[in-house]
């Protein structure tokens, strides 16, 4: 606990612990989608992770939360309230606590307009936004990149929810943890689409913060993972045209998948309508359609095409009666 009130302190300065200014706080922050994944951890307790990543922002999808001041700490999840013992809750609460002020108890109040851990990376839109209303909660003026520096402590991707469009969060090289932060990028690729699809709404049956150690721990492809991973960054932000672009963020998306399904034991998140969706989009392309799909640690399948063929992408998910919402960037 120390190292991380050592780094909140260094973030915040003097501020850190200090008492809340206002009695509520209400914010909506949106969850991303990386197109190059962040998969993989440093050691230590800043959960600072093994590679760089890319994301597009889902403008408009993600997380409200109201966060208020209160004689004792609860949390309210899309209408329902967690016990104390529910991991959601020790997670948010053990997030508070290197802000808590002596003596300060919050009640959560907080909702998402997409799937709860199905894949449809809720985690990165909660922590922004519990992020974003302690600090609106408290009054204080912090910087965006420090907010996704202050994210990153309960969920990595939360780091990349504070911009619209594409974000590249830095893993940085220091052990402090100071260098690495998100940031806005200009790519020469516009008008994007990405379709959510919800193929699965369940809970999942391992958490990404699971299945990232086990695999990268025991997958004889994890020592590749951070060389290729850096090549198809590297590639991506450098990418002139969709195409290029496009198939960078699938082969990605595959060769992250590769190293999940290479475990010891073995594990995957496809489901047969996951694969269905995936053998559609390579047959759509060779059937002249500009569309790739990524996939992150669930079900859900992402089409990523150029925003000119929204409607024919759009035609195909409706045939198929798929609950599905798809934002432009
Ligand atoms: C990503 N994912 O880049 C990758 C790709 C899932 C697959 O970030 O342990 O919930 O909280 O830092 O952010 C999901 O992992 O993990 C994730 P923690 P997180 O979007």
């Amino acid at each position: 606990m120390m190292e991380r009130m050592d780094y909140v302190r260094a973030i915040l300065g003097d501020a850190y612990a200090a008492a809340a200014q206002h009695e509520e706080a209400e914010v909506f922050m949106p969850s991303n989608i990386a197109l190059v994944k962040y998969w993989g951890k440093r050691p230590g307790v800043l959960n600072l992770p093994l590679v760089s990543s890319l994301s597009l922002t889902l403008k408009g999808y993600g997380t409200k939360t109201r966060l208020s001041l209160s004689h004792e700490d609860s949390m309210l999840l899309n209408g329902k309230t967690l016990s104390q013992g529910d991991p959601a809750y020790k997670k948010a609460m053990d997030f508070l606590d290197m802000f808590r002020a002596r003596g300060e108890c919050y009640r959560i109040e907080t909702e998402n307009n997409i799937p709860t851990a199905a894949g449809v990376a809720s985690s990165a839109s909660g922590f922004a936004a519990l992020t974003s209303a302690i600090i609106k909660l408290k009054g204080w003026d912090v910087p965006l990149k420090a907010q996704s520096m202050l994210a990153r402590l309960g969920s990595g991707s939360a780091a990349r929810s504070f911009w619209d469009g594409m974000v590249l969060w830095h893993k940085g090289t220091r052990d402090d943890g100071m260098d690495c932060y998100a940031e806005p990028v200009t790519h020469s690729v516009h008008d994007l689409c990405l379709s959510v699809l919800v193929l699965d709404a369940s809970e999942k049956s391992v958490s990404s913060r699971d299945a990232m150690q086990a695999s990268l721990a025991t997958s004889p492809m994890a020592p590749e993972w951070p060389q290729r991973q850096a090549a198809h960054l590297d590639a991506a932000l450098k990418a002139a045209d969709f195409a290029t672009l496009g198939q960078i963020v699938e082969d990605n998306a595959v060769l992250m998948h590769a190293v999940i399904q290479s475990a010891v034991p073995a594990m995957s998140f496809d489901t047969a309508e996951t694969k269905k969706w995936k053998d559609n989009v390579q047959r759509w392309r060779t059937e002249g359609m500009p569309v790739y799909f990524t996939q992150d640690a669930g079900a859900q399948i992402k089409l990523l095409y150029p925003s000119a063929h929204r409607a024919d992408i759009e035609e195909k998910i409706n045939a198929a009666g798929v609950e599905y919402f798809t934002v432009a960037a």
